[in-house]
């Protein structure tokens, strides 16, 4: 008996001789990470809507920390997906879209996606792997996106994947969108784990707000007798009683997971963390351009809200850089574990900025999408990469070094902010200074180019047609990258 108590135990003694970060074997909180999807940073009441409501996201907000410069690392689901597990920026696992998904442009091709893996490479580290390993118990509920992984091997102990119906009938009234099935799901493995006084990490991965848009009747109703956004009505056909209700029965959902956490005495043991996996779409985003996919701020600029009542500071705010690669290394930091020699090696811990005892500076945040959204002359996105440091953002056009002006790319030029003065983007600074502009491209073509990323190549077979548009020879246009290798043109 007294040899089975033991060992039973020898799992948590270990974590206490892991345990010489921040955390100490009492301190270690539960850890639970609810992720919307495709939700933007103007959709809460605790970022500014003032019509929207998100009750119990604002009441996370107010009993806990706002974030405001926290990033997503991809613009687009699957990037952030993929960087939440490994702490690598998108552009260094090329998960840098969603799965599946590839096109070529009439001019310029991107990159085979995701060769030579084709999907996320299972041979490297993943964060709930490092939790367990800590002592904790882990789980994924709802909207996975990764492929080449499965939840179970990177390291969940419970898991569902469900999938959203996007038939355009979807009637949440039916739980479409599997709201009231993930967060039971959640529920329950936060009480089996409270029970048994195991520490636990869970990810709550919604797929709400996501296309299509359907709220419950009452939702909608509540939002129908209530008017509209006067203020947004010139600005997008989605902001509409439906929205509004989606995005309360999302909050209705937080609400019922913060009650079990309470009835479960472990509030202020439990740190709860709500964000998003990219912007919402379109012009959701005000004051912030563009949204979703995009390379502006409105496509990458998230909500971060974290509570933690032992440790952070109620109605506290960090406007530091944080991206969602750093939940790697403070988490583990927080779980008493220890981050295995070259795993997470985009990840920076933000221990300390939760706790307000800290201001540092990130390292810059790397961006990469080398594809292509649309057809081909038409194409809504091009293919992009940024690098955010300091209070500026350098925008890298591909398109406009391939082409060099020589063929009918719609992008002319790249683009340089200074977010601090300038959050809505308004102001290109490329021309005005170009000191900046000069040092940040640099640096982030290094930066690339030492992560092995794929770039937009122009296409070999393409290039008479080209050619021929343009009215001059082949080979006096433009020079043709000859092989699917990585080879980078600088
Ligand atoms: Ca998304």
């Amino acid at each position: 008996m007294i040899i089975s108590r033991f060992l039973h135990l020898f799992p948590a003694l270990l974590g206490v001789a892991l345990a010489f970060g921040v955390s100490s074997r009492a301190e270690r909180p539960n850890m639970v990470l609810i992720l919307a999807d495709d939700l933007g940073i103007n959709d809460l009441g605790c970022y500014g809507n003032n019509f929207y409501e998100s009750p119990h996201i604002d009441r996370l907000r107010r009993e806990g920390m706002r974030f405001d410069q926290h990033y997503s690392a991809g613009s687009v689901c699957s990037p952030t997906r993929t960087a939440l597990i490994t702490g690598k920026f998108p552009a260094r696992t090329r998960s840098t879209e969603v799965y599946p998904w590839g096109l070529s442009h009439v001019y310029v091709a991107e990159p085979l996606w995701c060769e030579p893996d084709r999907l996320l490479s299972p041979n490297q580290t993943f964060l709930p792997d490092v939790l367990r390993a800590a002592g904790y118990r882990t789980a994924m509920f709802g909207k996975w996106h990764i492929e080449g992984v499965s939840p179970e091997e990177a390291g969940y102990d419970e898991w569902l994947v469900n999938h959203c119906d996007t038939a355009l009938a979807a009637d949440a009234n039916h739980d479409e969108y599997h709201l009231a099935e993930i967060t039971r799901r959640s529920n329950d493995f936060m009480k089996e784990a409270a029970q048994s006084h195991t520490p636990f990490f869970v990810v709550v991965s919604h797929h709400s707000v996501h296309v299509p848009q359907a709220a419950t009747t009452g939702s909608r109703e509540h939002f129908e007798r209530k008017g509209s956004l006067p203020e947004w009505a010139d600005r997008s056909p989605l902001q509409t009683p439906v929205y509004a209700g989606m995005v309360k029965d999302l909050d209705d959902s937080v609400g019922d997971l913060l009650a079990e956490i309470g009835e479960l005495g472990i509030a202020d043991s439990t740190l709860v963390i709500f964000t998003s996996d990219n912007g919402g779409l379109g012009d959701l985003n005000f004051p912030y351009r563009a949204g979703k996919g995009s390379w502006y701020e409105g496509g990458i600029r998230v909500p971060f809200v974290a509570r933690w009542p032992e440790r952070i500071q109620p109605g506290s705010s960090n406007n530091g850089v944080v991206v969602t690669t750093d939940y790697f290394r403070t988490l583990v930091d927080l779980a008493g574990g220890s981050v295995p020699e070259g795993a997470a090696p985009d990840s920076e811990d933000f221990t300390k900025a939760l706790l307000g005892q800290s201001t540092e500076e990130r390292a810059p945040v790397v961006f990469h999408f080398p594809h292509y959204r649309g057809e081909d002359g038409s194409a809504w996105l091009r293919p992009w990469s940024s690098l955010r440091d300091g209070d500026y953002i350098y925008i890298h056009h591909w398109e406009v070094d391939l082409l060099n002006g020589k063929g009918p790319g719609k992008i002319e030029t790249h683009e340089l902010y200074n977010l601090a003065k300038d959050p809505g983007q308004r102001r290109n600074l490329i021309g005005t200074q170009p000191d900046v502009a000069a040092r940040l491209q640099e640096d982030l073509l290094n930066r690339l180019e030492a992560m092995g990323v794929q770039i937009p190549i122009l296409m070999a077979e393409r290039l008479a047609a080209l050619n021929t548009l343009c009215g001059k020879q082949q080979d006096a246009v433009i020079p043709v990258v000859q092989t699917a290798e990585y080879a980078l043109p600088w």
